[in-house]
């Protein structure tokens, strides 16, 4: 379908496609199975200008919105979800900067994320705060110049490989959710370690680990906004950023997508290729259906993301849950196209199926994004019913 992109966006598009082929394809199944992180391909994408899309000019990026960041992203997520969650986590990391950083935050921070020579983390959930992102425990206490930072975050990707932290703390508890803050950490800051490395159903070319800080002395300088915007810097940055998950989930679909019709046209049953029955052609027709009306939202709510709407939590939520749960369907149908094939290593779709899962559960699961479509859609009616 013509999505009318620009000559800028198709290349952008074509290039990305090209690192997927020639450096992502051939060494993903042996990423997966050594977990191992991608740090060449990752020096592929920081050459060819790659980690910048998203980031402005005057800060050495391209001064790209979010649907290049979106065609990036389906891209790298066509050939490896691994790969492309920790370029998406390093996006992920950088918007509280980029949305919420002061000039001189962005000038020390923006352009050595831009040429992919430091990598960013994101850094909310913990053990009792992941859904209820106003649960965070760790604290965050002023003492003269420094904020004092303990505590310990879970599930953090890019843990241990990023540079720069983005870090929500409790700075006031009695205040609720206006009672965190945000800050950025850098990696070597005394008091700041990595702890556990975790072992994941899927997307194992990426790296997710704990981050632990005890008696952590952060420079005042570093809070982004100020004290008590920490709910709201996260909430702002998920809702940009989970357009970008939806991005994920229509990459990887259409990956399963190309594979089951490339075995699909040459596994020979009943003396003919299983592509000419309808029992395998319905399967396809549903598949590619769901994938390009996927293709359709995360593209549509981009740019109006692009746009400069305000308020988009709804749509992007849309976005997230209906490509997610697009590519968890299209990557098990792939499965099932392919039969005992599709179930074995030797084929990409078994790894393809264990990644997307975690597309419906990171970033907000897919019944949180069902509570923020469900409350935008209420607040709507209140509105429409006050005449407003
Ligand atoms: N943008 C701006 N403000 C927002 C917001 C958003 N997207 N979402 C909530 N807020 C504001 C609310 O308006 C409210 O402000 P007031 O106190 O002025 O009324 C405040 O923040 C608290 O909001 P709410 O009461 O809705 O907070 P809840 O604790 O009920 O949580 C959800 C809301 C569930 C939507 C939130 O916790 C969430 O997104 N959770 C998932 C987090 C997540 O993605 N975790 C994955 C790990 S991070 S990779």
């Amino acid at each position: 379908m013509n999505y009318f992109l620009t000559e800028e966006q198709q290349m952008l598009r074509e290039l990305t496609r090209q690192v997927a082929e020639e450096k992502i394809v051939p060494v993903r199944a042996a990423l997966d199975e050594k977990e191992e992180f991608p740090h060449e391909i990752m020096k592929v994408l920081a050459q060819s200008d790659i980690f910048g899309i998203f980031i402005p000019e005057e800060y050495g990026g391209l001064g790209m919105g979010s649907l290049e960041l979106c065609l990036a992203v389906e891209e790298l997520s066509w050939a490896c979800l691994g790969v492309s969650t920790t370029y998406a986590a390093n996006a992920l990391g950088t918007y509280p900067i980029l949305l919420f950083g002061s000039e001189e935050q962005k000038e020390k921070y923006l352009p050595a994320i831009a040429a992919g020579k430091k990598l960013v983390a994101f850094a909310l959930t913990e053990a009792n705060a992941g859904s209820d992102a106003a649960g965070v425990q760790s604290t965050a206490v002023k003492d003269g110049d420094y904020y004092i930072l303990n505590g310990t975050k879970q599930w953090i990707t890019n843990g241990g490989e990023a540079s720069i932290y983005t870090v929500i703390a409790i700075t006031d508890r009695s205040k609720g959710p206006r009672g965190a803050s945000a800050f950025i950490v850098d990696k070597g800051t005394p008091g700041f370690s990595f702890g556990k490395k975790e072992k994941k159903m899927g997307i194992r070319a990426s790296i997710t680990s704990e981050l632990i800080f005890e008696e952590c002395r952060i420079p005042k300088e570093n809070i982004l906004g100020r004290e008590g915007m920490g709910f709201i810097v996260a909430m702002k940055t998920l809702d940009q950023s989970r357009v970008g998950v939806g991005a994920q989930g229509l990459g990887v679909a259409q990956g399963a997508v190309d594979e089951a019709i490339k075995f699909a046209k040459q596994r020979v049953q009943f003396g003919k290729p299983i592509i000419s029955f309808q029992a395998i052609q319905h399967m396809l027709a549903d598949m590619s259906t769901r994938v390009e009306a996927s293709r359709a939202l995360v593209y549509a709510v981009a740019k109006h993301i692009d746009s400069g709407a305000k308020d988009f939590s709804k749509v992007a939520a849309m976005a997230k849950v209906f490509a997610t749960d697009t590519a968890m369907k299209v990557t098990t149908d792939a499965v099932q196209v392919m039969g005992g094939s599709g179930y074995m290593r030797e084929y990409p779709v078994e790894k393809m199926m264990r990644d997307a899962k975690i597309l419906q559960i990171y970033e907000g699961t897919n019944q949180i994004q069902r509570n923020v479509i469900g409350q935008a859609l209420i607040k709507e009616a209140v509105s429409r019913e006050n005449g407003s």
